[in-house]
């Protein structure tokens, strides 16, 4: 039976401090995201970008922040958009953009999630924790806080009010490797599941990977992928403007898509923080679309070259 994929663009780059990822979904686009998945026999839903309206600026106490009006819009945009596509399709992708769309997506798939009274669970694969409320981050770059935001922390009275917040136990964080001491601190307190690069070097992936994923169909749990490119190794994927040297390496990652693909859990996917503007010939946004098919059923066996 044909399973239906949809995919959305997010044009946000509020939320980063280096513009680009305004060119995120056109590129992922064009590396052939959506052909990729029609052949693996996906029917494939492209619902353009969204786009949000010019927003008058609004002020935080903390002066770090910037362009806090324009990613509440973008959030408010992506919760209500996310609710829809889940409501409508069995696997949505949201294609960024920064990694504040998080803050959107997450919170409109944890309503949907409600709705089907099923918990959501979810696979953060980054370097960082992206775990600062609005008074401690200070770059005030809101790609940084969306994991905050949806697990319900304090001093976020200036984001949308949430409808339905995901249990931190519910998360589990893998590449973690540039964590500032605020979010240390609360990793500890609020107990999130984190398997930073040196328990992967020792591990490997797979291990904690099997467990979090027994975790979830024990549940009868959704289980949302959000993928930021910095958890790649920069050799690999330099187009995003937030590299942390020591990323998964091309097996890691794959390994990593394969085994979630196989366990046909997965039921909604970000892709965030890619940034043409810092990449050659499309390379990065090329690797992703081919860890995209690892994760919708191609295996090693199935790989051709692809020409582009
Ligand atoms: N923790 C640092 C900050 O808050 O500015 C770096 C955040 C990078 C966030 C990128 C999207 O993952
Ligand atoms: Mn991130
Ligand atoms: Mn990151
Ligand atoms: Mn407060």
């Amino acid at each position: 039976m044909t399973r239906t994929v949809s995919i959305l663009g997010a044009p946000i780059q509020t939320g980063a401090s280096q513009p680009g990822c305004i060119m995120g979904p056109a590129s992922l686009r064009i590396a052939g995201l959506g052909d990729i998945l029609t052949e693996l026999g996906w029917e494939v839903d492209d619902l353009g970008d969204l786009s949000i309206a010019p927003q008058e600026p609004v002020p935080h106490k903390n002066p770090a922040i910037h362009d806090l009006a324009e990613t509440r819009a973008w959030i408010e945009a992506l919760s209500q958009a996310a609710f829809d596509a889940a409501q409508t399709h069995d696997r949505p992708i949201f294609i960024g953009g920064d990694h504040a769309l998080a803050a959107g997506t997450l919170s409109g798939l944890a309503r949907h999630a409600k709705t089907q009274d099923r918990p959501l669970f979810v696979l953060w694969l980054d370097a960082h924790p992206d775990l600062h409320t609005l008074e401690t981050t200070t770059s005030g770059n809101l790609h940084g806080t969306p994991v905050a935001y949806v697990t319900g922390q304090p001093d976020f009275e200036a984001f949308p009010p949430l409808e339905a917040s995901i249990d931190p136990k519910n998360f589990c964080m893998m590449g973690i490797r540039s964590v500032d001491p605020a979010e240390r601190a609360r990793i500890k307190q609020i107990g999130l599941e984190v398997h930073d690069m040196r328990a992967i070097d020792e591990t490997g992936v797979l291990a904690p990977l099997r467990a979090f994923l027994d975790r979830v169909r024990e549940a009868n749990g959704l289980l949302h992928v959000s993928f930021d490119v910095d958890f790649l190794d920069p050799g690999i994927a330099p187009a995003v403007g937030t590299t942390v040297p020591g990323g998964a390496t091309f097996r890691e990652a794959h390994l990593i898509m394969e085994e979630v693909g196989d366990s046909d859990l997965v039921t909604s996917l970000d892709i965030v923080e890619l940034n043409p503007f810092l990449d050659e010939r499309g390379r990065t946004a090329k690797l992703l679309c081919d860890l995209a098919a690892s994760l919708f059923g191609r295996r090693v066996l199935d790989r051709m070259t692809r020409s582009f």
